[in-house]
C-alpha cells in the first residue's frame, strides 16, 4: 500500500473530492471507491483491515475518508488496528451523531448547512496546494453547485452558464466513466490553463471539443427520453387514511429522478412514481402534501417525505411455476 489511503464515494462529488485530495497528499495515494452511506464505506474499510491482517497490505500512514462517514464501530476498529486517525470530510448531516462522538478516533471536517460539497471541504482545507492550479477553483465551484442542487438556482443562470455547466460536468463523468474522467482531470494539472477561463471553455480544454459534443448529444437524447416517458404516463389513485391521492406512473430504464420530476408537473398529480426493473422511485409535486416515505416503507424502502424509494422483489421462479401450474 502507498502511504496515503483515500476512500471516497462514486458520484461526481466523491470523484472530484478524491482528485482534489490527491493533489494535497504528501505522497502517492491509493484511492478506493465506496457506495453511499456507512454500510458502503464500512465494507471498503473492512476489506482494507482484512488485507492488512493477511499481510497483503501495509498499514497506511495517512487516511482521508471523503463524502462519506463510516459507522462509529468501524472508526474505532480501524483506529485500533492501524493506529491512524482518519480525516473525514463529509456533508451528509445524517452522520452528525458520529462526527460528534468519534472525536478520539478520527478528525472531522464537515458542513451541516447543505451548501458545501465534500470536494469544497477538501479544497478549502488544503487551498495552499492549489496556488499553481488556479482553474481548480472553477471545477470545485461546478462540483459544489451540482452536488448541493444549487446549480438550478436562478443566481447561477449567469452569462457564462455556470449552473448548466455544472450539470454538464456531471454528465461528462458518466459518459467517460471514472477512470477516463480522472485521467483527463489529472492531465489538466500539467497543462497550462489560465485562471479566468469560462466554465464551459475550461471543460472543453480538459475533455476536448469532441467529447463535449458527444455529451451535449447525450443530454439532448436524455431530455427527449424524459419528455417521451412523461407523455406515456398512466394514472392511479391511492387512499392513505382519509385522503385519496392522484398519481402518475411510468416504467423507465434511466433518468429516474428527472422523469419523476416531469411526472409531478402533470395536471392534478400529487406524486409521481417511476418503476425501473422493480425499483420504485416516488416524488411529490411542488406544493402538494403527501408523505411518500410511508408508501416506500410499505415496500421496506424509505427516504424523505417528498422523495423516497423502494425495491420490489418478485420471486420469478415461484411466479412462473404458479402460472404454469394454474394453467395446466
Ligand atoms: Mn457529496
Amino acid at each position: 500500500m502507498k502511504t496515503t489511503l483515500i476512500v471516497t464515494h462514486t458520484d461526481l462529488d466523491g470523484v472530484m473530492a478524491g482528485l482534489t485530495a490527491t493533489q494535497t497528499s504528501q505522497s502517492d495515494a491509493t484511492i478506493l471507491y465506496a457506495e453511499a452511506g456507512a454500510p458502503g464505506i464500512d465494507a471498503v474499510l473492512q476489506q482494507v483491515l482484512d488485507d492488512i491482517e493477511a499481510g497483503k497490505l501495509r498499514k497506511p500512514a495517512h487516511v482521508m475518508l471523503l463524502d462519506n462517514t463510516p459507522s462509529m464501530q468501524m472508526l474505532m476498529q480501524f483506529n485500533q488496528v492501524t493506529g491512524v486517525q482518519p480525516v473525514v470530510y463529509d456533508h451528509h448531516v445524517s452522520n452528525a451523531p458520529v462526527w460528534a462522538e468519534a472525536t478520539t478516533v478520527a478528525r472531522f471536517i464537515t458542513d451541516d448547512t447543505g451548501t458545501s460539497s465534500a470536494t469544497e471541504l477538501v479544497f478549502k482545507d488544503q487551498r495552499a496546494a492549489f496556488t499553481t492550479l488556479p482553474f481548480w477553483q472553477t471545477l470545485v465551484t461546478l462540483t459544489n453547485l451540482y452536488d448541493t442542487w444549487m446549480w438550478q438556482d436562478a443566481a447561477y443562470d449567469d452569462d457564462v452558464a455556470t449552473g448548466s455547466t455544472a450539470q454538464v460536468l456531471n454528465e461528462v463523468l458518466y459518459f467517460l466513466g471514472r477512470e477516463r474522467f480522472s485521467t483527463r482531470i489529472t492531465a489538466a494539472k500539467e497543462a497550462s490553463i489560465s485562471s479566468n477561463e469560462k466554465p464551459r471553455d475550461l471543460l472543453t480544454k480538459i475533455f476536448s471539443p469532441v467529447i463535449m459534443g458527444l455529451v451535449d448529444d447525450r443530454m439532448a437524447a436524455n431530455a427527449a427520453y424524459v419528455l417521451k416517458k412523461a407523455e406515456a404516463a398512466e394514472f392511479g389513485d391511492l387512499t392513505i387514511g382519509d385522503t385519496t391521492y392522484h398519481y402518475a406512473y411510468v416504467t423507465a430504464s434511466k433518468q429516474m429522478s428527472e422523469i419523476g420530476n416531469a411526472l409531478t408537473s402533470l395536471q392534478d398529480v400529487d406524486f409521481g412514481l417511476v418503476i425501473n426493473n422493480g425499483a420504485l422511485s416516488f416524488r411529490v409535486a411542488k406544493d402538494k402534501d403527501v408523505d411518500v416515505s410511508l408508501v416506500a416503507a410499505a415496500f421496506n424502502g424509505g427516504g424523505h417525505a417528498k422523495a423516497s424509494g423502494a425495491k420490489l422483489r418478485l420471486d420469478w421462479p415461484a411466479i412462473l411455476q404458479q402460472a404454469v401450474t394454474t394453467e395446466n
